[in-house]
């Protein structure tokens, strides 16, 4: 891959001093304003960079994550610094996690749960430095925590009985207002009890961020959700959807936990064997008019069809079946044909994209970077770097965004953003060994 020396000299220090600043003593915040806690796939993807400065802190930000696990096997979205309760809503004194047996007695956690990108994470930690992570027993203390958190998502989240993980909050992909969620949300109250707090727009444009509406339905599936109890077995819950990315990372984390439990001298063939199944699931959700996976509504049974960044990243699973519909759709003008520098959260072709609201248009550079890794195990080496390019000029010249207008590459959403810097990082050391 070429990119520029001016590029390439100046990411690894401007990166290091911002997940230096975001470091809070053992987890990394997504960003100091407007993300004040610990988030889950945000510490995977930000560990992931993290493991090239120091494997050491990587590993320490997963087993910080990882002490948030609930009894039941979940890893929860959020894990709340006490300190800092107004700062972000909802917060510790909303989830009240401390009333239920099953999350931990000395952390306070949300009661969702987000992407499982976790034992991807792991793995790659693991590999960055064998020897300091076998010291520290790394691989041996969180393969069975990551063996129970993905029972949990193929048991109690199987709401449709289909060998899927269902989501039960639009905050639970991580594409939090993504066009993918619209019509399964009319089904939910705009109006929740709590009175909605939004300290999120001290921090990044009204009109960047999801709406008031939006946030009366999160807030009411939240108090809903809270309500039973987090339990999963609230008969008749109106929002139960099967994402594909979700579905994807499990897959590739199934993956990785093969690779794990070898390392271990442990027998991996069922993690294999789950990767499978769950791609062989994934199968019902792609649309061939619109060429890419989408998700379904387990309450309605409807396929909700639209091209979607989350419809593409099926692209990881290796042998994935639809591969070739997939690199055209992306390559088309839905996503990357359209003139765009990095890849868009949104069809560019339907009438409400909006390039710059949260995950309705924008490109993401979490996204942007499992795509880079998406074309590359294809074979698309040329698509692969010339992404990777873009991403990282667009990351160093603009202060590291959270996400940016994909056709003109301006900046969006808070700056200095944790995950931004660290895939970035993660391109830059990719890069220069040639691996792209
Ligand atoms: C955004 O989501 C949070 C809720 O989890 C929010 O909007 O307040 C999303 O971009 C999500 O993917 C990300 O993990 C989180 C923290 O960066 O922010």
């Amino acid at each position: 891959m070429t990119i520029s020396p001016q590029v390439a000299t100046s990411i690894l220090p401007a990166a290091v001093r911002i997940l230096e600043a975001n470091w809070n003593g053992s987890y990394t915040l997504p960003a100091a304003g407007l993300y004040p806690h610990q988030w889950s796939w945000d510490s995977a993807f930000i560990a992931m960079g993290l493991r090239h400065i120091s494997p050491r802190r990587a590993g320490q930000e997963l087993d910080s994550l990882l002490a948030g696990q609930w009894a039941d096997g979940r890893i929860p979205q959020i894990i709340f610094d006490v300190h800092r309760d107004q700062d972000y809503s909802p917060g510790a004194s909303f989830w009240r996690s401390e009333l239920l047996d099953a999350s931990p007695d000395d952390v306070l956690t949300a009661g969702l749960v987000q992407p499982p990108n976790h034992a991807w994470a792991v793995w790659k930690i693991h590999q960055a430095d064998p020897v300091e992570s076998g010291r520290r027993r790394f691989l041996q203390r969180a393969y069975p925590r990551l063996v129970a958190w993905h029972e949990y998502l193929l048991t109690r989240r199987d709401r449709g009985g289909r060998g899927l993980a269902s989501i039960v909050h639009p905050w639970e992909s991580g594409t939090d207002n993504s066009p993918l969620w619209d019509e399964a949300l009319q089904a939910v109250p705009a109006e929740s009890r709590h009175t909605i707090v939004r300290p999120d727009l001290l921090h990044a444009d009204a009109t960047e961020r999801p709406s008031h509406r939006d946030y009366g339905r999160y807030f009411w599936l939240a108090e809903r959700y809270r309500d039973h109890d987090c339990d999963d077995a609230d008969a008749d819950y109106p929002f139960l959807m099967e994402d594909p990315a979700f579905n994807t990372l499990l897959a590739v984390s199934e993956l990785a936990l093969e690779k794990i439990a070898a390392e271990l001298g442990l027998d991996g063939a069922r993690h294999a064997k789950a990767a499978e199944a769950i791609a062989g699931a994934l199968e019902e959700l792609f649309d061939e008019q619109v060429g890419c996976y989408v998700a379904r509504n387990v309450c309605t049974g409807r396929l909700a069809s639209k091209a979607t960044i989350n419809g593409l990243l099926p692209l990881l699973i290796p042998n994935v079946r639809r591969r070739a519909e997939l690199i055209q759709t992306a390559t088309g003008v839905r996503f990357l044909g359209g003139a765009s520098l990095l890849v868009p959260s949104y069809d560019a072709t339907a009438t409400d994209m909006d390039p710059q609201l949260y995950w309705r248009g924008p490109a993401w550079f979490n996204m942007n970077w499992m795509m880079v890794t998406a074309f590359a195990q294809a074979g698309e080496t040329g698509r692969a770097t010339e992404l990777a390019s873009a991403a990282l000029r667009l990351a160093l010249d603009n202060d590291f965004p959270e996400y940016v207008n994909p056709w003109t590459g301006t900046p969006h959403g808070t700056r200095k953003f944790s995950w931004t810097a660290a895939l970035a990082l993660d391109l830059e050391v990719d890069a220069v060994h040639g691996l792209l």
